[in-house]
């Protein structure tokens, strides 16, 4: 039989087959992947080949299929180890909100350039809509979702508590596996009961939703959802590991980009100050958006502090 993991424990995986059983297994004897430096074999969304004991309960999984996509982070801060978060998903979800807390630009470009850098396709879903209907915070909506909508990502203004948008939200995520990102009391686990009220997820207390470090859950979890899709949320782990790139790559990150660094003078142009560079002109045009340039610069490896 073949299936997928939908939890993990490290030690037992809970794994649904293509006949839709939910199976506890265990890895047979000693599993390893040849040449991977991850500590753990398997994660969830990993499509696995396994035994099923008679009872049906139970069951061992005897082989891992490829994958078409993975995302990792470092075991430890220094550790070429790394730990695999998550496998084949189909797309991955930013929750940003503009207030109460406030998504920086500066962390959602890091996470697109993540999504790009692994060949996910990103969404970006700004929530908490009901609390932007000032005219100063329709403003901010809408240029936050402009700059996003220009750079090529597709984006959804919703609010879970006042039910705004939500037959959308519950579109985007149909039948695809989505990797679910976002600041801590951004409302990701509101959004997830508004769609799918029998997961009754904990949604924190909004004068606690802002303390950090209170997340120590190290295996990313599953949540399926009725209308065929799943989410997988990562608990704690506010970034994957950023891909090493050196500063000529990173445009490739930046989707709206890609059109113009093959036309700046020099090949290993980094867009920061060079002459003749197009990135540069199509950023004083307006094609390229400042927020996203600014960002783009931020991130260039030479300019960055604590990079290794
Ligand atoms: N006003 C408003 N509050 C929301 C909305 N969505 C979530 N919240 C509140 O934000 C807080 C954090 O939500 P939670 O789902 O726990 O955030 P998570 O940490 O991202 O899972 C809770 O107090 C929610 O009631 C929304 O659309 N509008
Ligand atoms: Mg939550
Ligand atoms: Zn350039």
């Amino acid at each position: 039989m073949e299936g997928r993991v939908i939890k993990s424990t490290g030690s037992w995986y809970r794994v649904r087959t293509d006949e839709d059983l939910v199976l506890n297994c265990r890895l047979r004897g000693k599993f390893k992947l040849s040449g991977s430096r991850a500590t753990n074999p398997l994660a969830v969304g990993d499509r696995v080949v396994l035994r099923a004991n008679h009872d049906m309960r139970e069951g061992v999984i005897v082989d891992i299929l490829d994958r078409k996509n993975f995302i990792v982070r470092k075991a430890t801060k220094l550790s070429r180890q790394t730990h695999v978060i998550a496998a084949n998903m189909d797309q991955a979800m930013i929750i940003a909100t503009l207030a109460w807390p406030r998504t920086s630009t500066g962390f959602i470009d890091r996470f697109l350039v993540n999504c790009e850098a692994y060949s996910i396709p990103a969404v970006i879903v700004f929530n908490k809509v009901d609390l932007l209907q000032s005219a100063e915070g329709l403003d901010a909506l809408r240029e936050a979702t402009s700059i996003y909508l220009q750079a090529g990502y597709p984006c959804l203004q919703v609010s879970a508590t006042e039910r705004i948008r939500l037959d959308e939200f519950d579109q985007l995520l149909a039948g695809k596996i989505t990797l679910l990102a976002g600041h801590s009391g951004v409302g990701k686990s509101a959004l997830i009961n508004a769609i799918e009220p029998d997961l009754d997820l904990k949604v924190q207390e909004i004068s606690k939703a802002h303390s950090k470090g209170r997340h120590t859950t190290t295996f990313a979890e599953m949540f399926e959802l009725s209308n065929g899709g799943a989410i997988i949320d990562t608990p704690g782990i506010k970034e994957f590991g950023l891909v090493d790139f050196e500063d000529w790559e990173l445009c490739h990150y930046f989707p709206e980009m890609r059109n113009f660094f093959n036309l700046c003078r020099f090949d290993n142009c980094t867009h920061y100050n060079e002459p003749g560079c197009r990135v540069k002109e199509e950023v004083e045009k307006g094609s390229i958006s400042i927020s996203r340039y600014a960002n783009y610069l931020n991130m260039l490896p030479g300019t960055q502090t604590g990079r290794s």
